[in-house]
């Protein structure tokens, strides 16, 4: 691996954010790693620490290997796998009472050690990029060049434009991002070296290119899909000396209101990444290890995202929110909020955006999103709406008995915020969520190919045979 560390001395001028340094490109194993020379690259520091994971992995895999690391229960085998240990996820982890840490990190803490746009207060997406990559707090300029490289990668395909251009308006948004993510694996460097014939130690390094790529290439392919759908179908050129959340927020037609910019850099940073046991990170690295490109992989997962129960909730919440609004008018009164909750509840029906399969507390993606609301828009109606079902709903829940988290998820929030600045066609929200998703599920892919990770291949039983094997008899 060491010699994949070695750099030519090609160079190349690219633009440098904020400033009018020259980004070098060198050759690294046949492909380009932007840096300014001054720093490490992404792709350099990552190549650094795979020799160290990878044997961190064999030494506790040979002395621990026989160890038990939990129990299995036939209600767990019944009941969605809810907390079985069964996966490797290095990004995040997720404690139900305290929530999401990105690599040890909580989001306020993120919000405070990750860089930023210059007069900007939230961090940048690309920092946590990099932190879930590496587990390492890139610095100012590190996370500068990895903008840049980003924006230089970020051109889409015309076959894959075409095809976007010639979905149905009706054809859900999420449908569309898969179908375009999906034609992206033409481009697959990783499936034309498998084809081609290479050593199992170069995997990585064509699925960061992938990963790289895609990412890049995601804020042109969702803000296409958005402009064909909403708008006028004319979508702004990347601005290469800019960073992500800039370019998304401004591809969508939105860079104008720079709260909204902040909004987005925020936005994309706290919905990436959230454990690797729910649906969008599960099937993204369960496709991955069958060797499937990272468009595949990721086109998968969103397909997941997708679904009411996961990324679609935020859709659902505020669909939700304003038939309630239509429903009790200006009564924000703990009666009508309470009244209105019970009779989603007796018509059979979630109420979304509360809940969640492990945390039971309110989720700190909520908190973070609820603290920018009280910062930018404490007045906003819809807020206040929000605000007060956050202080009835538990309360109702709990008393309905059936959930066992009563509190609010990352989903109670997003739309509120999205909508008061005037990105109000809810059907579009999962796109978003789809984009930031990408930024937490990709690095593991990546590392899952760095360590030689194994197709996934659980055992199922039929339920015969889980009787017989627990010893029921019918
Ligand atoms: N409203 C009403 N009932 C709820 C509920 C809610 N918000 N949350 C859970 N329940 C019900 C479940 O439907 C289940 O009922 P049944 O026994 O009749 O099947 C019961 O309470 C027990 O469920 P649980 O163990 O507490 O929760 P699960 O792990 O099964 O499901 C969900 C977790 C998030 C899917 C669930 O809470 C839910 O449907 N919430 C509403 C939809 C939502 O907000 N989804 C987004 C979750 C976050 C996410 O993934 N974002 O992307």
């Amino acid at each position: 691996m060491a010699s994949a560390l070695r750099l030519s001395s090609t160079t190349l001028r690219a633009s440098s954010l904020y400033s009018s340094a020259p980004v070098r490109s060198a050759a690294f194993n046949g492909f380009r790693a932007y840096s300014t020379g001054k720093t490490q690259s992404l792709k350099e520091t990552f190549a650094a620490k795979i020799p160290g994971e990878i044997e961190k992995i064999k030494k506790l895999k040979k002395e621990y290997g026989s160890k038990v690391v939990g129990e299995v229960t036939l209600d767990q085998v019944y009941g969605g796998a809810r907390g079985i240990k069964s996966l490797v996820w290095e990004g995040s982890v997720l404690d139900s009472e305290e929530g999401i840490r990105f690599r040890g990190k909580t989001i306020p803490e993120c919000q405070q050690v990750l860089p930023k746009a210059p007069g900007g207060s939230e961090p940048l997406p690309e920092g946590l990029f990099w932190l879930l990559l590496t587990g390492e707090v890139p610095s100012e300029q590190q996370v500068r060049d990895l903008s840049a490289e980003w924006a230089a990668r970020s051109d889409v395909p015309k076959y894959v434009e075409e095809l976007i251009d010639r979905c149905p308006n009706d054809l859900h948004p999420m449908a569309q991002l898969s179908i375009a993510v999906s034609a992206l694996e033409r481009e697959s460097a990783f499936a034309k070296a498998y084809e081609r014939g290479i050593p199992k130690s170069q995997y990585w390094e064509h699925t960061f290119e992938d990963s790289m790529d895609l990412i890049a290439k995601l804020p042109s392919i969702a803000a296409r899909i958005y402009r064909n759908v909403y708008k006028d179908g004319k979508v702004a050129p990347v601005q290469k000396d800019k960073d992500y959340g800039f370019n998304l927020a401004n591809q969508l037609g939105f860079a104008d209101n720079k709260d909204f910019v902040e909004l987005m850099r925020l936005y994309l940073t706290i919905h990436s990444d959230h454990e690797g046991g729910n649906v969008s990170a599960h099937t993204t690295h369960l496709v991955g290890s069958a060797l499937s490109s990272a468009y595949l992989s990721l086109a998968a997962g969103l397909n997941g995202l997708a679904g009411p129960l996961h990324g679609l909730a935020n859709q659902e919440v505020l669909r939700w929110l304003q038939k309630m609004k239509a429903t009790i008018g200006n009564d924000l009164s703990d009666e009508a909020i309470k009244d209105y909750l019970w009779s989603t509840l007796k018509a059979g029906q979630v109420v979304p955006g509360y809940g969640h399969a492990v945390l039971r507390k309110t989720d700190p993606r909520y908190v973070s999103q609820r603290e920018f609301a009280q910062k930018h828009l404490p007045d906003d109606p819809m807020f206040k709406l929000v605000s007060q079902v956050y202080k009835i709903a538990p309360g109702v829940l709990t008393e309905h008995g059936k959930t066992k988290n009563p509190y609010p998820n990352v989903d109670a929030h997003s739309g509120v915020l999205l909508q008061y600045y005037g990105l109000t066609e809810q059907n579009y929200y999962t796109v978003l969520f789809g984009v930031s998703r990408a930024l937490g599920v990709l690095p593991q892919l990546i590392i899952d190919r760095a360590v030689g990770a194994p197709i996934e291949r659980p055992k199922s039983f039929s339920t015969e045979a889980y009787a017989k094997l627990v010893g029921a008899k019918f």
